[in-house]
């Protein structure tokens, strides 16, 4: 087989470059490992911000989006019980949507014309330097496919960074000594709009994925069991950590599903190598207090699809040069201030008393300073430039 371009991984970051090639004429395959029900199953990020429903809606998939999902102008920050409102549309005239990625992936998936190859298994990457081909095995059988590029977009565990040479790769992580224990049920949400809670038992966050289905999130150790966590002892500790009116309103119920994610910062550079390229998750990670990993991924993309759109159809090399460079800006602005969001609203094991002061401290000057509120509602309904 030959195609233009091999993208590793049908997460949406895969699937979006898949789309945005397709429409523009340039021919693509997806090679991913797991099966469809397999990736549609993951349930993850929860918040689009408006440059992700733009490019949903240039992928021509967000009719569904556009129906279902939820606009929200706002999120609520809550201390040590004391709330405060972050009022999007007044600080700096935008909102986020609240839509699934499982729906973004179902949405993409079922936009794609062109067949994806699934359930394939021991994919590699070879001589990304000169005549790049990808070979994978499936139903018993090894495959070859000859390509012009591959895109890595086969998430933090995959195989693209890790078949970059060591000395070519520089990597900068930083690991949190925790995660979140996450929980998904059938009741409506508790607030309208998603409330991030720090208290001294740790991070509590109310998400949701539509008017009767809730996310909920409480801070774990990093090794912590979820099987540990019966759906009773999951919202005991999670109404111990909300403010004692939102506590009073949770509506609980059966988990329908529950699980375990670590935190972690990390980025890869450069994100270029030949005819290489890598993005999404297989590029960076972001630990999900800013809502920042999808919207990234998507953004990534988005670039990568113009450079390789110039390429094919103007048969010019500039966006193909400039990709690490332009969305490693970007990428740093997203750590930091995912990185700004989980320090402000975690309890860490080793800060102590002076670390809480400042935590508080920089709480109080949020909730009196109009610039700093702005700051955060610019951050994250996501940067322009
Ligand atoms: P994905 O989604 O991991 O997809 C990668 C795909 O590659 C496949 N793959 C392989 N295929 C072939 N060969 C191999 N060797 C392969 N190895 C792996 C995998 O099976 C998979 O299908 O990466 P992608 O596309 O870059 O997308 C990234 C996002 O999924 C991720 O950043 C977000 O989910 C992060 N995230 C959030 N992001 C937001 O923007 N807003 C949020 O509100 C938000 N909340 C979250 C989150 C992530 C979470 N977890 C579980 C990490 C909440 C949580 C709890
Ligand atoms: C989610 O709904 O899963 C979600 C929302 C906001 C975040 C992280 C996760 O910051």
């Amino acid at each position: 087989m030959r195609t233009h371009v091999a993208i590793i991984g049908a997460g949406p970051a895969g699937l979006m470059l898949a789309r945005l090639l397709e429409l523009a004429g340039v021919d693509a395959i997806i090679i991913e490992r797991r099966s469809p029900d397999y990736v549609l199953g993951r349930i993850r990020a929860g918040v689009l911000e408006q440059g992700t429903v733009e490019l949903m809606d240039r992928a021509q998939a967000a009719e569904r989006m556009h129906r279902e999902g939820h606009i929200h102008h706002g999120v609520e920050l809550s201390f040590d019980g004391d709330r405060q409102r972050i009022d999007f549309s007044a600080l700096v005239g935008r909102h986020v949507v609240v839509y699934g990625q499982t729906e973004v992936t179902r949405d993409l998936m079922a936009a794609r014309q062109l067949a994806s190859i699934y359930d394939a298994e021991d994919v590699e990457l070879h001589d990304f330097d000169g005549k790049p081909y990808v070979t994978y095995r499936k139903d018993g059988a090894s495959h070859r496919i000859d390509c012009d590029f591959i895109a890595g977009c086969d998430g933090y565990h995959g195989v693209s960074r890790r078949s970059v040479p060591q000395s070519a790769l520089t990597t900068f992580e930083r690991v949190y000594p925790f995660g979140w224990l996450g929980i998904l049920v059938d009741k409506p949400p508790v607030a309208e709009e998603l409330i991030y809670a720090h208290h001294s038992r740790g991070f509590a966050l109310c998400s949701q994925r539509s008017l009767t289905r809730s996310r909920y999130y409480v801070q774990v150790p990093a090794d912590e069991d979820p099987g540990a966590w019966s759906d009773d002892r999951f919202w005991d500790e999670l109404r111990s950590r909300l403010n004692p009116e939102t506590a009073e309103a949770l509506q609980t119920g059966p988990s329908i599903e529950k699980s375990v994610a670590p935190l972690r910062s990390f980025v890869a550079e450069p994100l270029r190598f030949g005819r290489l390229f890598l993005a999404g998750d297989a590029a960076h990670i972001v630990p999900p207090t800013g809502a920042k990993g999808l919207n990234l991924a998507m953004s990534d993309v988005a670039v990568l699809a113009d450079a390789l759109i110039e390429h094919f159809i103007e048969g010019s090399q500039a966006g193909i040069d400039g990709y690490s460079a332009k969305v490693l800006n970007r990428i740093w602005k997203a750590e930091r201030f995912s990185w700004w969001m989980t320090n402000l609203l975690h309890t860490f094991p080793d800060t102590g008393a002076f670390g809480r002061r400042i935590q508080r401290a920089e709480f109080d000057y949020l909730a009196s300073s109009v610039a700093a509120q702005q700051s955060l509602a610019e951050n994250y309904v996501g940067l322009l430039g």
